[in-house]
């Protein structure tokens, strides 16, 4: 399946890799490592010699407990920046953003598309992407990310992210999105306690009822602190892992900070996974389809 990101297109013939730019004065993990333009490109041409297929640009720190930032601050901080990447980079662009102003003018900077980790619930994100025509994730998250980390409460959590995505998916169509440009994410992290997390990565396979490409994003996140006992510093075994663990059970995309060993990790799975028995009958090596 090939996407059309506004002109640059994204195959996920195989899975691939998204690598992770902050230009955000408190990310997690790398917080202002990347808020002057100059360096945010560097980091972003060198994500993309590491195998990086995608870009996902954010000015507004989703992860627990973090300040909410206004349309105009997040504009200020991207848009130079995805000027600056849409022509120099061969990849496409994704915008971390909820806000429609702050979409409409990503992708008027050169975005190609749209990653809302509040899958288009703000008003007016709807009917914006509608009047765009990148493709657009939508991702789970229970309750506010100021405070979605206090009491995640869900009866079947598998469950319960699949049956949002599947509306919010409907909500899509309704809204005139084609289906064929939404991509799925449950979300990890986000309003999810340990158990939650490790459920939805065991049973990650069972979003593929959906028929859309499915993203995760797991990198340095703080359940690997909680089930390894790993500072943020310390995560990459364990995040290469869950990427491997992510594809293996048919994730399209993974959005990593490291993104050299996270291509490995997902190339490696993908191998595995596409692996056919030889045809024993002289076919001479070659495969079933
Ligand atoms: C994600 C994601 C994202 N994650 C998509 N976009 C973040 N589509 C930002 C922690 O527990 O998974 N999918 N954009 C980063 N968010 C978090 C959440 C970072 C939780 C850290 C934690 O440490």
């Amino acid at each position: 399946m090939i996407l059309d990101c506004a002109g640059k297109s994204l195959d996920l013939g195989s899975p691939r890799v998204m690598g992770v730019l902050n230009v955000t004065p408190d990310s997690f993990s790398d917080g202002g490592r990347f808020l002057d333009p100059e360096a945010a490109v560097a980091h972003a041409h060198a994500m993309v010699a590491e195998g990086a297929a995608l870009i996902d640009v954010g000015a507004e720190s989703t992860r627990p407990g973090a300040a909410p930032v206004t349309a105009g601050e997040e504009i200020t901080r991207l848009v130079p920046v995805i000027r600056a990447l849409s022509s120099g980079l061969s990849v496409p662009i994704s915008v971390d953003t909820g806000k429609p102003e702050v979409m409409r003018a990503a992708v008027a900077a050169g975005a190609g598309m749209i990653n809302d980790v509040r899958a288009l619930r703000l008003p007016g994100a709807l009917e914006a992407v509608a009047g765009l025509e990148v493709p657009v994730c939508l991702m789970h998250l229970q309750g506010e990310p100021r405070t979605m980390q206090e009491t995640p409460r869900y009866g079947d959590v598998v469950r319960e992210v699949r049956e949002f995505l599947a509306g919010r998916l409907a909500a899509c169509v309704s809204a005139g999105i084609a289906p064929e440009r939404v991509i799925v994410d449950p979300g990890f992290g986000f309003g999810k306690s340990t158990g939650h997390n490790l459920l939805l990565l065991r049973h990650l396979n069972t979003l593929q009822v959906l028929g859309r490409p499915i993203l995760v994003g797991l990198s340095r996140k703080s359940v690997f602190g909680r089930v390894l006992g790993r500072a943020v510093g310390e995560r990459l075994a364990g995040g290469v892992a869950a990427a491997a663990l992510a594809v293996w059970q048919g994730a399209s995309l993974v959005r990593a900070h490291d993104v050299a060993a996270t291509v490995d990790a997902v190339r490696w799975a993908a191998a595995v996974r596409e692996a056919r028995a030889p045809i024993a009958d002289g076919a001479g090596g070659r495969t079933r389809g």
